[in-house]
């Protein structure tokens, strides 16, 4: 993923209701640089949607001191009040759905029900980890002597680094943020530079629910500069990002230097497998929304359909008349199905990758142009594009394109559609359409990759469950689910004896005790 050029307008070239600040214990701040970026709407580029605080590491170390300052208190502050908080969250988000959504489409350009469905997944983060602040289970297990106590706490792990893209500009930091919160973290928070609004109005919400000052605070800027410098910080303690697989290496090799807890989420080359038994029908609707359903740049989008050969013709013919029917548009027009790509870098790297299939010998079956014509010259419209005749091997089958770009492979038969499933360096999403209930099973057995679904397309995962892939796609750490509370939390292990005498576990019998003999 990358980002909008960042613009160096000083805060005086724009009405002060579209200036805004970071917020570091408890309070709005400017970027000491004095600096700001902006904001545009990618589906009209005149559409300015505010300048946010161009800051450095200057301003990371005044969040990261009000984070640490605050640290103590919220970590003895019971988790049952801290869920409270998040409960009052969870409310905030349910009122201010709508104004969010609405916001998110301007800023980040999907579609409006997709927009509902990002902020509603934040709202279902929120309820879902408020629940565990009366649960966030540990262990209790015998011991092996007697008189003795044994148990296993989850403890927070301190200060956080949380750093998110625009894709799900409120789903994803609320993956990271509300269980890192609740656990009795606290958080310096870094948005992409591409929505930064989105992530300043969840914040918002959070300072509304009354999460004390220092417990969340918020920089704007770019990666290199600020992300890097919550990386190096020494008193954060652990870092969550979502990103790209380059990203993620680089932020991910400097956290292992530094012995630092990070938890990575990168990219992803998932595939819809279709046998020769599936209903194609529900196949090509699962691929059409898998594909295109936010402009393909979801980490989980079908970027891949993998179709038996005997089927492979019927499937094509539907799957391009469907595409060609996507009415492409400003997503806030309810009738819109595919809205614009996110920035102009990424829809330079989109449409390259449209030129590299073209010449590795891939068929163009639709789409594959950008479009300049009336409106669409304000945003950055790509075409949805369907490659036919895809060889497993080829870059457009290999890589993450992160657009409206998906790519049609023939396979021999069922063994052979899981072996090109697999074959990607990859492991976040993989789907199975068959009507067999053994070949059903058998795939979620062979299939390798954090998430697989039969009979749905490789998108809509709920938060109630682990989020995240093997291989490149990251590394081994999940989001959401009871899995977001492993991230941030660690286990603290403590032996209470109350024998009074010194006991020796490995090397005292259990018979030679006191406590048994009497
Ligand atoms: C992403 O793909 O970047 O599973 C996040 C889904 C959404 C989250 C996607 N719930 O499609």
């Amino acid at each position: 993923m990358s980002t909008k050029t960042e613009s160096r307008q000083g805060s005086s070239q724009a009405s002060s209701s579209q200036t805004h600040n970071n917020y570091i214990g408890g309070q709005w701040v400017k970027a000491r640089s004095g600096e700001t970026f902006a904001s545009n709407n990618p589906a009209d580029q005149s559409d300015l949607i505010g300048l946010f605080a161009l800051s450095s590491a200057a301003d990371v170390k005044d969040a990261v001191d009000a984070a640490e300052k605050a640290y103590p208190a919220w970590r003895r502050t019971p988790a049952p009040f801290r869920a409270e908080l998040l409960m009052k969250a969870a409310r905030l988000l349910e009122t201010r759905k709508e104004e969010l959504a609405q916001i998110m489409v301007r800023e980040m350009g999907k579609v409006i029900k997709e927009a509902r469905g990002d902020v509603q997944e934040a709202i279902d983060m929120a309820y879902y980890m408020a629940g565990e602040g009366r649960r966030l289970m540990g262990a209790t297990v015998p011991s092996e002597l007697p008189n003795k106590f044994a148990m296993a706490v989850r403890a927070p792990i301190g200060v956080v680094g949380v750093i998110t893209p625009w894709n799900f500009p409120v789903a994803i930091p609320s993956w990271k943020i509300f269980p890192a919160l609740v656990a009795g973290n606290t958080v310096v928070f870094k948005p992409a530079t591409d929505t930064p609004m989105c992530a300043l109005m969840l914040v918002e919400v959070l300072i509304e629910a009354g999460f004390p000052p220092g417990v969340i605070n918020f920089v704007t800027g770019g990666g290199g500069k600020v992300g890097m410098a919550i990386v190096e910080d020494p008193r954060v303690r652990a870092i969550s990002i979502t990103g790209s697989t380059s990203v993620g290496k680089q932020v991910a090799g400097r956290c292992g230097e530094l012995m630092k807890r990070i938890s990575c989420e990168l990219g992803g080359k998932n595939a819809i497998c279709v046998m020769e038994d599936a209903d194609i029908d529900l196949a090509v609707d699962g691929a059409l929304w898998g594909a295109f359903g936010t402009a393909g740049q979801r980490c989980t989008a079908s970027s891949r359909i993998i179709v038996h050969k005997s089927r492979y013709k019927e499937f094509a013919e539907k799957l391009v008349a469907r595409t060609k029917a996507l009415k492409l548009g400003n997503g806030l027009d309810a009738d819109i199905d595919v809205g614009p790509v996110a920035n102009k870098s990424q829809l330079e790297s989109v449409h390259n990758y449209v030129e590299i299939g073209k010449k590795e010998g891939a068929k163009l079956l639709c789409g594959g142009n950008i479009l300049t014509d009336g409106d669409f010259s304000k945003g950055f419209f790509h075409e949805p594009t369907v490659f036919g005749d895809v060889k497993p091997s080829m870059r457009i089958a290999q890589e993450e394109i992160f657009g409206p770009v998906t790519v049609l492979i023939s396979a021999e038969d069922f063994d052979d559609a899981i072996e090109i499933a697999n074959g990607t360096d990859y492991g976040l999403s993989l789907a199975m359409y068959t009507n067999d209930v053994s070949r059903a099973f058998t795939a979620m057995q062979e299939l390798e990759a954090g998430i697989v679904y039969i009979n749905a397309p490789t998108i809509g995962a709920e938060i109630q469950l682990p989020f995240g892939g093997v291989k490149q796609t990251g590394n081994g750490h999940r989001e959401a689910g009871i899995a977001g509370i492993d991230q941030f939390t660690e286990w603290k292990a403590i032996y209470v004896d109350y024998s009074g005498r010194l006991q020796k576990a490995q090397i005292d019998t259990h018979g030679d005790s006191p406590a048994v003999k009497e």
